[in-house]
């Protein structure tokens, strides 16, 4: 359903099911709604000689509808659980993941990735060229986030990643890309008159292509 980006990450699908599953509830609800609306304003229109009654409220009926959405959504909330702890609260072991740097300012995206040594915030550290983005297709990929000005948002449809990212604090997103492409990464937080043009180019690729590639990135930057 819903014509979405490819999917091209672990919890995609787990993703695509919560939003199905909303859209089918509000949808319902939706359609529920403006029937009734309709109907009742069929109904009980204006009509020669018909003097319109006065209701102060309905105390019941507020009651039920209250608690039953009340119901409805602290169930979705205990439903979604699992996906929110999966893609915004676990962390995958980060001597198992590459961990990359990314930054934002108006209006371009910065990737920093760890050097020979692996790790970050060292003098080995690689500059990806501006608004390039690699990543390895089967492996965890931790994204430290930061801004450089405004509040930004990292977002990479085909993903289904999507964070603010803060300027003074550091947020870690992860996934696990599964589909090897061109994807597009877009800035999905109003930061500016360039927002529309602050966008990233996203390459999933296997392990030796992205290897490949940031032994380029290092030999460029000697
Ligand atoms: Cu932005």
């Amino acid at each position: 359903m819903g014509g979405f980006a490819p999917a091209a990450s672990t919890f995609a699908g787990p993703v695509d099911s919560l939003f199905n599953l909303v859209l089918v509830i509000t949808g319902v609800a939706f359609v529920l709604v403006e029937a009734l609306l309709v109907y009742f304003l069929i109904r009980y229109r204006r009509k020669d000689g018909t003097k319109a009654a006065f209701f102060s409220g309905n105390r019941k009926l507020e009651m039920t509808w209250t608690i039953f959405t009340g119901l409805m959504l602290f169930g979705l909330a205990i439903y979604q659980y699992n996906t929110w702890v999966l893609t915004k609260v676990f962390l995958p072991n980060p001597s198992e993941s590459l961990t990359v740097g990314v930054s934002a300012n108006q209006f371009e995206w910065q990737a920093t990735y760890p050097g020979t040594d692996g790790v970050l915030d060292t003098e080995d550290d690689l500059q990806a060229p501006i608004n390039v983005l690699h990543f390895p297709v089967g492996k965890p990929v931790i994204i430290r986030l930061t801004s450089e000005d405004v509040i930004h948002s990292f977002f990479i449809p085909a993903l289904r990643v999507k964070q603010d990212a803060l300027p003074g604090r550091h947020i870690n997103v992860w996934f696990e890309a599964t589909q090897p492409g061109e994807y597009e990464l877009a800035c999905a937080e109003l930061c500016g008159l360039g927002h529309y043009r602050m966008r990233g180019q996203v390459t999933l690729e296997q392990q030796a292509e992205f290897d490949a590639w940031l032994a380029d990135v290092a030999a460029r930057s000697q």
